[in-house]
């Protein structure tokens, strides 16, 4: 399988590793460590030099309970990351819901649109198709603001694949080739732990889609009873669930710690050479 994403054509062979770079006063795990520009950009770099193989730049936090931010601030925070690290080697993402972002970012270089909201915003299709990025349609149930207060379901999986099979036939029809479409169940997005543990589990309904599979687990509250010892131990958890998704099917794995991600790929690949 692969992603055609501007020039790129990205083979799917083995997982890929998207870096995260949050250029956002507020991200839930890393928030204000990387807001000013040229912070994000010097992480950007250390994330290529770990082994990223597409960074996914992002302006607005949509951790729960987040306020929305205008386009003008999202734009004035991402433009000169992807300005600066357009040549650094790996394609970019853009990580937004809003259509004026995506054109202005894969006119500085972005080569795959990451929407949490599934090209629904109005013009979001439209401003998807009319250049050759990838787009990763992701399933949310609610909004950033809302979501987490009472997730529900009658079945996750099905509800959720099914919203995903919606997603990739609108964008299909709007014109974005399907060699160009990649899907995200959205962990944590409007879900319980439950919820997160049944798509995790059933991951393998996903490949039915077609599509490159991408997971983003990373440091997600889901893991908090996992460990008591506070947000960052939440990376040793984040690792292993990355690890789980990628046996079970995953494609790209959207991580913050790309250096220890690689490294658990690395036993995964060594095991399956065997
Ligand atoms: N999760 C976050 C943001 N964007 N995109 C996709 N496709 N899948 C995800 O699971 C996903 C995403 C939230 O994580 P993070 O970027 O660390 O935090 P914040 O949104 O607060 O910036």
């Amino acid at each position: 399988m692969e992603l055609h994403c501007g020039t790129y054509r990205l083979s799917l062979a083995r997982p890929l590793i998207m870096g995260i770079v949050n250029v956002t006063p507020d991200s839930f795990s890393d928030g204000g460590k990387f807001h000013d520009a040229s912070r994000a950009i010097e992480h950007g770099k250390q994330l290529i030099a770990d082994g990223a193989d597409i960074l996914d730049i992002g302006g607005e936090s949509s951790r729960p309970g987040a306020e929305p931010v205008t386009e003008e601030t999202e734009l004035r925070r991402v433009l000169p990351v992807i300005e600066a690290l357009s040549a650094a080697g790996v394609p970019l993402s853009i990580d937004t819901v809003k259509p004026g972002v995506m054109r202005r970012a894969v006119c500085a270089g972005a080569v795959i649109i990451n929407d949490i909201a599934a090209l629904q915003a109005r013009g979001a299709l439209d401003a998807a198709a009319a250049g050759n990025a990838a787009v990763v349609l992701m399933h949310m149930q609610g909004t950033p603001a809302s979501m987490q207060q009472a997730p529900h379901y009658s079945d996750v999986v099905s509800e959720v694949k099914a919203f995903l099979a919606a997603r990739v036939a609108a964008a299909i029809a709007a014109g974005i080739d399907r060699k160009r479409i990649a899907i995200d169940p959205g962990f944590g997005f409007g879900k319980t732990l439950e919820h997160n543990l049944a798509l995790l589990r059933r991951l393998d309904v996903f490949a039915e889609l077609d599509c490159p599979l991408l997971v983003g687990l990373s440091r997600k509250s889901m893991f908090k009873g996992f460990s008591s010892r506070g947000m960052h131990q939440r990376v040793p958890a984040s690792i292993a669930a990355a690890l789980l998704a990628a046996q079970r099917g995953a494609h790209i794995l959207r991580v913050h710690d790309v250096a220890a991600t690689r490294d658990a790929l690395a036993v995964l690949a060594a095991l399956e050479s065997g």
